[in-house]
């Protein structure tokens, strides 16, 4: 049998904390002959129901989990774990300003940065999917220098995952059958959803996906507002936010990078930018990745045309706009 792997979730008590948990423990995560002990993170007013978690990750009997670990501390969270899940934040009141939030935010991620270098497995890879998730992944790597900056991403799959789901539905075929779409820059409403590349297998081989839905209009407004504004709608509906969707795509982020995007296909991530794309270096944004042996790369080489340009450069000045406020809240 092989090693556990230790799984780090902040915010565990939180709604996507009780969603997550449950599929890491079932091998969505990792793999179904890979144990997993989980180490789950929240604040000390949210202890009670933590606990109440592991109460049921015990009651569940999963098979391959091998052991829980409930705290308030971060350092006894942290310890030697190979997976952080970033999932606890401060979220945005009524009435707060941007800043306050950012602010917040900042001395959090700021904290857990130290945390997580001190005491992480030294190759521990790290998702961040508390909002602002790029900016929060960026302030975590700026304080956690001895993390190596490729082993700090941001979670924007939910968004790659809604467009797959939006094509699907249009053109009536499994999403399954869809790849290729991309999700450009910020984790926000100034994301680029990216149709250009992408394709759909079919009976008779693989099809451009503008080919298929042959209308350039819907493509260009409705598709682009309708993945951009689908947080929101969730909320509308729901009156709370994603959750199940957001845990499987922190999931689905975590599985390809560990084991690999399959063979001509390519998924979103947030990663430091390395001015691919003329995309500022540093900057934590969304591209088009493939992962092989546990490392992500960005897809390259990819034409981009003057509409595209527009938009990735549009959600990349939104991301150095939030990173300057970012670093004005540091003081
Ligand atoms: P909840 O409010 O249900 O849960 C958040 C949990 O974090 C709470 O239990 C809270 O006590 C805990 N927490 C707060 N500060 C903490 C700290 N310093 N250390 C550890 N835990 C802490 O929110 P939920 O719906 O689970 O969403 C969590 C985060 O994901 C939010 O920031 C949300 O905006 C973000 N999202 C990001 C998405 C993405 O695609 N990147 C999509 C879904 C989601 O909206």
């Amino acid at each position: 049998e092989k090693e556990p792997v230790r799984v780090l979730i902040t915010g565990a008590a939180g709604q996507i904390g009780y969603a997550i948990v449950p599929m890491i423990a079932r091998g969505v995560m990792l793999g179904p002959d890979q144990p997993v002990i989980l180490h789950m993170l929240d604040i000390e007013p949210a202890a009670e129901a933590l606990n109440g978690v592991k109460m049921e990750l015990i009651d569940a009997a999963f098979p391959l989990l091998k052991g829980v670990v409930a705290t308030t501390d971060a350092v006894e969270a942290c310890k030697e774990v190979n997976i952080a899940v970033m999932v606890g934040g401060f979220p945005r009141k009524e009435g707060m300003e941007r800043k306050d939030v950012m602010s917040k935010n900042v001395s959090i991620y700021k904290a857990q940065a130290s945390a997580l270098e001190k005491h992480a497995a030294p190759d521990c890879k790290v998702l961040v999917v508390a909002n602002p998730a790029n900016t929060n992944a960026l302030i975590l790597k700026e304080f956690a220098p001895s993390i190596p900056e490729k082993n700090i991403t941001c979670l924007t799959r939910l968004d790659h995952n809604r467009a797959l789901g939006q094509i699907s539905e249009r053109l009536k075929v499994q999403v399954s059958d869809v790849s290729n779409v991309i999700i450009w820059g910020n984790h926000s409403s100034t994301q680029y959803p990216d149709v250009n590349h992408a394709k759909v297998t079919t009976s008779s081989g693989e099809k451009p996906v503008r080919e298929l839905v042959a209308d350039d209009q819907w493509l260009n407004t409705e598709f682009i507002s309708t993945v951009q504004q689908r947080g929101a709608a969730i909320i509308k509906a729901r009156k709370l936010s994603s959750a199940l969707s957001a845990a499987s795509a922190a999931c689905d982020h975590i599985n390809n990078w560990v084991l690999g995007t399959p063979k001509g296909t390519w998924v979103s991530m947030g990663v430091y930018s390395d001015g691919s794309y003329g995309i500022e270096r540093g900057l934590i944004y969304s591209f088009p990745v493939t992962c092989e042996k546990g490392e992500w790369s960005i897809v390259q080489g990819l034409k981009i045309n003057e509409f595209s340009r527009a938009k990735m450069d549009a959600t990349a000045k939104e991301l150095i706009e939030e990173k300057a406020l970012a670093y004005s809240c540091l003081g």
